[in-house]
């Protein structure tokens, strides 16, 4: 055999070694989830025909011809009995497009489709697409709202002036996307989610109205609002269910993470909170539920972060961040929980719906003082005292 097909052998046996790799669960956790050893979607991942050109007379040193950066923030969905996740993958040109990945087991083995999606574009094109949210809908189509990023023409001197806008695309296969035009909203909006059931007979959205690209500002959290047409999905009323405090893990910015699950007890979410500090913005995760009969009143917030960068997951492009858009609740009660490490890797943390609605009504909440915090200690210690009399 000549040296570059030994090369292309021995490429894709390593290749080949990384997406068969099996994961295992971390032994010691919080006992609310696992972390599991291996990220299970990285930028080696990505299909070797997406960066080699495998022909030796245009590539006779075996070059990746198109790099891949980092593989983050999935929207996630159990699709014909596989762990489905539609994953945000960024190339070495800052570019994110998206791209399926499935697994036959949701915690390894997972691999790419063939080819990434090809968005069809709005009207006006967005630079830049990324953070998919995925919702089978009631109405039977499954949609994919994300983040559409343009430059900000009304800034013509600032090449970093940008606007965030809610794109909106719906399938049935995953493989073909119509296009909706964007959400329209009075101001910019970044994490937008699709409510799976229709709500007094409207469309529902959770939004997270910013003053800025950047800046949440004035827009104090997690909003919500209805929509009579999603063809044409226009914000109207909008009104914040969760809301940022001083001194909590999203005072700078929250927004929601997947669509909440439904469960016996009320419907289960997962969000992200943000804070400032000399290092940067410190992205965490965090939980709440709301009431089955009223999706916008919230009946437990645990106080705090559910799940935070550790160890390894502190290091990569844009450090101190645990960000998620995809979870998969199974028909067993299972849950997989997928989040991405600093904007570079994917992984995955499993629990059931019973220890996350555990966690939700039992987790004391942030009293919001150092002096409240202190008391819920004393009162957990009090307890264990009598309970270790008994
Ligand atoms: C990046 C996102 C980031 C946003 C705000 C975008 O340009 O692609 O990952 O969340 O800026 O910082
Ligand atoms: C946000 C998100 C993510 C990203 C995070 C940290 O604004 O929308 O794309 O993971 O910033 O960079």
């Amino acid at each position: 055999m000549s040296d570059f097909k030994n090369k292309i052998t021995a490429l894709r046996k390593h290749h080949e070694e990384l997406l068969n790799r099996k994961n295992e669960p971390l032994a010691w956790g919080n006992g609310i989830y696992e972390k599991y050893k291996n990220p299970i979607i990285t930028a080696e991942h990505t299909p070797l025909e997406w960066r080699y050109d495998f022909n030796e007379q245009d590539n006779p040193y075996l070059m990746q011809r198109i790099m891949m950066n980092a593989t983050l923030n999935a929207g996630a969905i159990k699709w014909q009995g596989k762990y489905v996740l539609v994953v945000r993958v960024e190339g070495a040109d800052r570019k994110s497009f998206f791209a399926v990945a499935e697994s036959p087991n949701g915690v390894d083995n997972f691999r790419f489709w063939p080819e990434p999606i090809t968005m069809p574009d709005d009207v006006v094109p967005a630079t830049n697409v990324y953070d998919m949210r995925l919702t089978a809908h009631e109405d039977g189509w499954i949609y994919g709202v994300f983040c559409a990023e343009r430059h900000d023409d009304t800034c013509p001197g600032d090449l970093s002036a940008a606007t965030a806008t809610a794109g909106i695309a719906r399938t049935r296969d995953l493989k073909t996307w119509e296009r909706l035009p964007d959400l329209k909203s009075k101001s910019q909006q970044r994490n937008v989610v699709l409510h799976p059931e229709f709500v007094n007979g409207k469309y529902a959205f959770y939004t997270r109205p910013q003053d800025g690209f950047i800046d949440a500002g004035s827009g104090g959290g997690i909003g919500w609002a209805l929509v009579d047409d999603i063809t044409h999905a226009e914000i109207v009323d909008e009104k914040i269910i969760n809301a940022r405090h001083y001194h909590t893990i999203m005072e700078v910015k929250n927004g929601e993470g997947p669509h909440p699950i439904k469960t016996p007890q009320g419907w289960l979410h997962l969000a992200h909170g943000v804070r400032g500090c000399a290092s940067g913005l410190r992205y965490v995760l965090y939980m709440y539920m709301t009431a089955l009969d009223d999706p916008t009143r919230v009946i437990a917030q645990p106080g705090g972060y559910f799940l935070v960068p550790e160890g390894g997951e502190y290091i990569g492009d844009v450090m101190n961040v645990a960000f998620s858009n995809g979870w998969i609740a199974d028909e067993d009660g299972r849950f997989f929980i997928y989040y991405a490490s600093s904007d570079t890797r994917l992984h995955v943390a499993t629990s059931t719906i019973d220890r996350l609605v555990d966690y939700c009504m039992n987790t004391p909440q942030d009293g919001l003082t150092t002096t409240a915090s202190v008391k819920t200690i004393m009162r957990l210690i009090e307890k264990n005292r009598s309970t270790n009399k008994e």
